[in-house]
């Protein structure tokens, strides 16, 4: 697991190598009529999903779905010029094999992201993205969940431009590696927190926008790693009920990127500490007190791939900590089949 975490920036320099494929897939689609792209995945894959449709800056256009919910529920309410991306590493977890082929049945375009290039879900769909970044070992995704989340950002990206005609400004994909290779340097550090965490036996781990979705992996990445029960939360929610929880055993962790939001997730953080809490931000906004600074400069939206560094290693070291073996999760496997 931790080496495949320290190949990441290697692995977002590869999809950024993929961007014609990319475009020619987004053009293909518009081609055919379609204008919505319904993204769908389980576990990591469906936070990056969700990581996508916020990258895409049009959450009207694009939206996203566990690949069971879509199977069950949405596949036969999608609106007419709809495609369905299937996102998965192996392309081969089953509900969301079973989610293409519901929305191939029902007549609907489908798009598979992928790192297997045998898998159903790369033979059944009617594009592919393969991406090229080498089989990741470990069982707990790491770099691959990077770059699926960029590899479906800048699909979506692709898609909203033709769509709309807006480039967006500040979207500046080649800075992600170094970026990447940044936030490796504070591992060290990200050590030490983990090791001042050990003790703990649940986290909340708060973050809103483009936050969000790596609140929800990190929190994921706590419970495969470290077997800590968790919970992900929008992060001004934590007001509304959540916080009655809290006690020494609980951790909060905040993540908080520099957007409109910055000024409420400042005052969030004192108003937590006013209250004898001691949440541990990580974040890229110089307004706020952090624990550990995110080195992103960038559009908020594009942060993802990076930012969800510090909580892999963090999840990685509180597991050793408490004496697991993160290349050995309980229960767990590289992808869930029949059901
Ligand atoms: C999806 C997934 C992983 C999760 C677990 C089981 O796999 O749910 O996100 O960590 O290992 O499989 P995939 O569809 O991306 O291969």
């Amino acid at each position: 697991m931790i080496n495949e975490i320290r190949d990441t920036p290697r692995a977002l320099a590869c999809v950024l190598d993929m961007s014609k494929l990319i475009e020619h897939v987004a053009e293909e689609l518009y081609g055919r009529g379609i204008r919505r792209l319904l993204l769908t995945g389980c576990g990591s894959s469906y936070y990056a999903a969700l990581a996508a449709v916020e990258a895409s800056g049009s959450p009207f256009s694009f939206e996203a779905f566990p690949s069971s919910e879509l199977l069950f529920y949405k596949a036969k309410l999608a609106p007419e010029g709809s495609a369905v991306v299937g996102i998965s590493r192996s392309g081969r977890t089953a509900e969301t094999v079973a989610a293409l082929r519901e929305a191939k049945a029902r007549g609907i375009i489908t798009v598979t992201i992928t790192c297997s290039e045998d898998s159903p879900m790369a033979t059944d769909a009617d594009s592919k993205i393969v991406l090229d970044i080498g089989e990741e070992r470990s069982i707990i995704m790491t770099k691959t969940f990077s770059s699926l989340s960029l590899a479906s950002a800048m699909l979506c990206d692709r898609f909203d431009r033709i769509l709309s005609g807006r480039v967006k400004e500040g979207w500046k994909l080649e800075e992600l590696p170094e970026a990447a290779s940044r936030v490796l340097k504070l591992e060290e550090k990200i050590k030490e927190m983990a090791n001042a965490m050990r003790v703990k036996e649940f986290f909340i781990v708060l973050g809103q926008g483009p936050a969000h979705p790596v609140a929800l992996e990190g929190a994921l990445k706590l419970m495969e790693t470290a077997s800590l029960m968790t919970k992900a939360l929008h992060s001004l929610e934590f007001r509304h009920g959540p916080m009655a929880t809290v006690d020494e055993r609980v951790g909060l962790l905040l993540i908080a990127l520099k957007d409109d939001s910055t000024p409420a997730m400042a005052r969030l953080a004192d108003e937590m500490r006013q209250q004898g809490l001691s949440p541990i931000v990580i974040s890229n906004a110089p307004e706020l007190e952090c624990d550990l600074e995110l080195p992103w400069r960038h559009d908020p939206r594009l942060s993802t791939p990076v930012a969800i560094i510090p909580l892999q290693l963090l999840s990685f070291y509180i597991s050793v900590n408490k004496g697991l073996n993160p290349d050995s999760p309980r229960r767990l496997h590289k992808f869930v089949g029949g059901f």
